[in-house]
């Protein structure tokens, strides 16, 4: 046998393997993560479903932008409670008064799902599910004082943790799984020098949770995970307290073939929710996306172009696919 009918065989051998894991999963899956066929690896997870996470993301926007104290807010939030529920998960919400940091009084709601609550090892994976009050960053000035629907920055993160959390009653992984959703993470100052105007919700947690007969292995932040024409780049501060974290993700996704938005690139060190989960002492990484060139965040970001339109369910499915090998290898 020449090399190249070896080669062939090969091709084919994967070929099979591949359609058969399409057959199975929902729907039919077509490899659009990548070229290069031959180098991507089958999930040993079960099939992350994107078509069920951009629901989640549309289902989130259809409330209205959930900015803090709104009614879009309020019927959001319980929403995400029922959901988790239904998927056998068990449900907290952390309640707290606080203020924004321009006055404005505010009561959040950190929602936290639990899976396998007794296991001893925990991961957390989270997410903000506030949307920003003002579209700032919107080229039309007339808008900076508009609410965003945040189907990126904020829904596109809580529909992977959303979709995990129905896989994860489908399939036990046999892990302590924490998944939280913080609040009030997207009103904060860009003009301000205090960075703790932001991530008020992760702020409170990190003073006000409690370890008890369990331990953090380590804790995945996902942060504008489904947009379109959207990179992953390695974030610096997750770099500092978690590299190997980073490093097993990336290396994950790319094994995956989704090395077209894990780009093994330093990225920039970003104020976020991981900060705060770094401050407790659990080693936690930051997926961010970012724009094309990695010169600043998704060009919808902050503007009222970051609704439903722009997710990519591509996007939505290498994060969440990538999650899940994490998940259901340890
Ligand atoms: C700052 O712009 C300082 N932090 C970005 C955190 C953020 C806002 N993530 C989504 N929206
Ligand atoms: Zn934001």
């Amino acid at each position: 046998m020449n090399r190249f009918s070896t080669l062939g065989n090969r091709f084919f051998v994967l070929y099979a393997s591949f359609l058969l894991i399409c057959l199975c999963s929902c729907g039919n899956k077509s490899n659009s993560q990548s070229n290069d066929t031959v180098s991507v690896a089958q999930p040993t997870s079960p099939i992350f479903c994107e078509d069920s996470a951009y629901t989640y993301v549309a289902t989130q926007c259809s409330f209205g932008p959930r900015t803090m104290n709104s009614k879009a807010h309020e019927q959001c939030a319980q929403w995400l409670v029922n959901k988790f529920e239904q998927f056998g998960a068990n449900v907290s919400v952390q309640e707290a008064e606080s203020h924004l940091y321009d006055g404005t009084p505010i009561t959040m709601k950190n929602i936290i799902a639990v899976f396998n609550d007794s296991c001893e090892g925990r991961i957390q994976i989270s997410s903000h599910w506030d949307s920003r009050p003002w579209a700032d960053n919107d080229d039309n000035q007339s808008y900076h004082n508009t609410p965003i629907d945040g189907a990126n920055d904020g829904a596109s993160g809580v529909g992977v943790l959303l979709e995990i959390a129905r896989q994860i009653q489908l399939k036990n992984p046999e892990i302590g799984v924490e998944l939280i959703c913080w609040d009030a993470e997207d009103s904060g100052d860009h003009g301000s020098e205090n960075e703790n105007s932001w991530c008020l919700g992760s702020q409170y947690w990190a003073t006000n949770h409690s370890v008890n007969g369990f331990r953090y292995l380590f804790g995945i932040l996902l942060d504008m995970v489904g947009g379109k024409d959207s990179y992953f780049r390695k974030e610096q501060i997750s770099m500092y307290y978690a590299p190997g974290v980073v490093d097993n993700v990336w290396s994950t996704a790319q094994k995956l073939g989704y090395g077209k938005y894990f780009l093994n690139e330093n990225g920039n060190p970003i104020t976020d929710d991981h900060i705060q989960v770094n401050k407790s002492g659990i080693p936690c990484i930051d997926i961010i996306g970012s724009n094309h060139d990695g010169s600043s965040f998704p060009d919808t970001w902050h503007t009222m172009n970051d609704n439903i339109q722009n997710i990519d369910k591509n996007v939505l499915n290498a994060v969440g696919q990538t999650l899940m090998e994490i998940i259901w290898q340890i």
